[in-house]
């Protein structure tokens, strides 16, 4: 398989918001990051992947750019952002950046002079539509952040696409002019030499022509409209043109975020000789704990279903494509609370879910604050809640359906955003070190034990077993580039899988349970001078057929 740096290396997401505060006004910012990076360089990280930190009216956190040359002003200048990449790189890391290029802000000036007119310039830039006869919306398409995807301007009386918040008006892709607009936008970010693009939402661009209705429930306001927007017809097209017009001749990494994405399309968009993207990342995983109604309709997480999609994602991209791994990000609950136990096995948990996905074959992605095994938080009130997604939702679940406020709570404490944008935790002094001010949003009451400084100064922190997976995946080709095979496919509570490089071996044992259990070593696991590579708990864990793990115990062997 062809070897590449991005395949090699470990990627690290700051949410910039909540990462660190250098000037005491309570937000995250460039100055702040720059004060870290000896911290990440420590940890063994080779990639940063940076949330948007472009003019934004912070709608939905930065996700809304309204400039895409100009840095928010609450992050700091365009002279901060070049030193940060200056200082990235003269430690041997790269920097990645966040390309949001579905939509903009409707504060972008693109939109201020589109919604003027109907035959203003920049119209074709965004995707308008009259309304029906009936008086209804365009088509009957939902956003993602509640209420219809259209939203009606005056001045043209008629409506605008907004797939996500009506402050994020989609871009029209149809538009060979702005597709123009995009490419040169991304040859100037490339040509001050960042290292690549995580792409948003970058699965979305091509609509189906028509934009027909989608099928719904009779009990549903609004159809999800996906099929008709993901993975749409000229999406190849147009990553290709993308390719070949601003990517071609940077030694770059991209990433594209693809909402509903399946493996068979995840090859084509992975397979390097068809010029698009390096790898995608997929929610199937993330699905899994999700009832029909959505992320907030919660469901128990069964290890079958994750056995079964994992692998269907390892064996479907090997040879192929490649494989993101992640299990945490800016949209997703902090994964030691949603996969593993953060009451009684935290530090356990936290190192087993790390094992389970760095022994993966594909580009391992760590979330601010999962290093040192950050949680969830649960805050009194919706009124500590920053997330646009959760606050719509608990107003149209609250005051529109009338639906019993704890109820609703629940839902947000186990799947809301703001799970993983509390500020990253420092150390154990007020706002765990994050701030001197007021931070934008609370800290989680747990940082006195839970915090940077106190996991480096701890040998068996989950910090330090961090570093170690990091180490290992530099040291041992087999976990980057060998092939993978699931083992036990039927036990409901270990997760064990086999990896093969020529004749290196890697058996990884993961139990996903608070229980001890006994695990019969299937026999095709033929595994000569076994070495333990890293395991979470302590003690001489010789390998044999017969073995005894303790409750989220994780163990990875090495042999011939
Ligand atoms: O997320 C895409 C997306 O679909 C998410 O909204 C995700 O499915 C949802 O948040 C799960 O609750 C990207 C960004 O990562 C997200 O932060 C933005 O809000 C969104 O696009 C719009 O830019
Ligand atoms: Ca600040």
């Amino acid at each position: 398989m062809e070897r590449n740096w991005w395949k090699e290396s470990v990627v690290y997401q700051i949410y910039p918001r909540s990462f660190n505060d250098s000037n005491g006004d309570g937000i995250g910012d460039i100055p702040g990051i720059i004060e870290k990076l000896d911290y990440l360089k420590y940890l063994g990280i080779d990639v940063i992947w940076l949330s948007p930190v472009y003019q934004s009216p912070n709608d939905d956190n930065g996700y809304d750019i309204s400039h895409y040359d100009q840095i928010m002003e609450d992050f700091g200048t365009m002279e901060d952002w070049e030193h940060l990449l200056a200082e990235v790189h003269n430690r041997g890391m790269k920097l990645i950046m966040d390309l949001v290029v579905n939509h903009t802000s409707d504060e972008h000036g693109w939109f201020q002079e589109a919604k003027k007119s109907k035959d203003n310039k920049y119209r074709e830039y965004y995707i308008w539509r009259s309304g029906k006869e009936d008086g209804k919306e365009p088509n009957n398409w939902g956003a993602t952040f509640g209420g219809s995807a259209w939203e009606y301007n005056e001045e043209t009386e008629d409506y605008y696409l907004h797939l996500f918040s009506p402050k994020q008006p989609d871009l029209n892709w149809e538009n060979p002019e702005l597709r123009e607009e995009i490419y040169t936008m991304m040859r100037k970010w490339l040509d001050r030499g960042i290292d690549g693009f995580r792409m948003d939402v970058i699965n979305f661009i091509s609509k189906t022509p028509g934009l027909p209705d989608a099928p719904k429930e009779e009990d549903e306001t609004y159809a999800s409209g996906g099929q008709f927007f993901m993975n749409g017809p000229r999406i190849h097209e147009f990553l290709q043109e993308m390719n070949e017009k601003a990517l071609k001749g940077y030694d770059v990494m991209t990433v594209g975020e693809m909402p509903g994405v399946d493996v068979e399309e995840a090859k084509k968009y992975t397979d390097l000789n068809r010029n698009e993207l390096q790898m995608v990342f997929q929610f199937e995983h993330m699905d899994l704990d999700s009832g029909p109604g959505g992320k907030f309709d919660l469901k128990p997480l069964d290890l079958r279903d994750l056995k079964k999609s994992i692998s269907r994602w390892q064996t479907g991209l090997n040879g192929i494509g490649w494989n993101s791994l992640y299990l945490n990000n800016h949209d997703q609950p902090r994964v030691v609370s949603r996969f593993g136990d953060d009451k009684n096995y935290h530090d356990e948990s936290a190192k087993m879910l790390g094992t389970f996905l760095h022994m993966l074959q594909g580009t391992p992605y760590i979330y601010q604050g999962e290093e040192i095994g950050m949680t969830n938080i649960k805050f009194d009130s919706i009124e500590d809640y920053r997330d646009i997604e959760t606050i719509n939702y608990y107003n149209e679940q609250v005051y529109e359906k009338g639906r019993d406020k704890n109820e609703v709570m629940e839902s947000i404490y186990v799947k809301g955003r703001d799970n993983a944008r509390t500020p990253v935790q420092w150390d154990d002094s007020p706002h765990a070190g994050f701030t001197t001010g007021e931070p934008w949003i609370k800290v989680n009451d747990n940082y006195e034990t839970i915090n940077a400084e106190k996991a480096l100064q701890d040998e068996e922190s989950i910090f330090h077993y961090y570093r170690k997976l990091i180490q290992l995946r530099k040291e041992h080709d087999v976990i980057v580039y060998g092939d993978y095979e699931l083992l036990l496919p039927e036990d409901e509570k270990v997760f064990a899988y086999k990896r093969r490089l020529d004749d290196d071996i890697l058996f990884v044992l993961t139990n996903f349970s608070d229980e001890t259990v006994e695990v019969n070593v299937p026999e095709n696991i033929e595994i000569n001078q076994p070495e333990l590579l890293i395991g979470n708990y302590k003690g001489e864990k010789q390998f044999n057929s017969k073995t005894t793990l303790q409750p989220y115990e994780a163990r990875v062997y090495k042999g011939k």
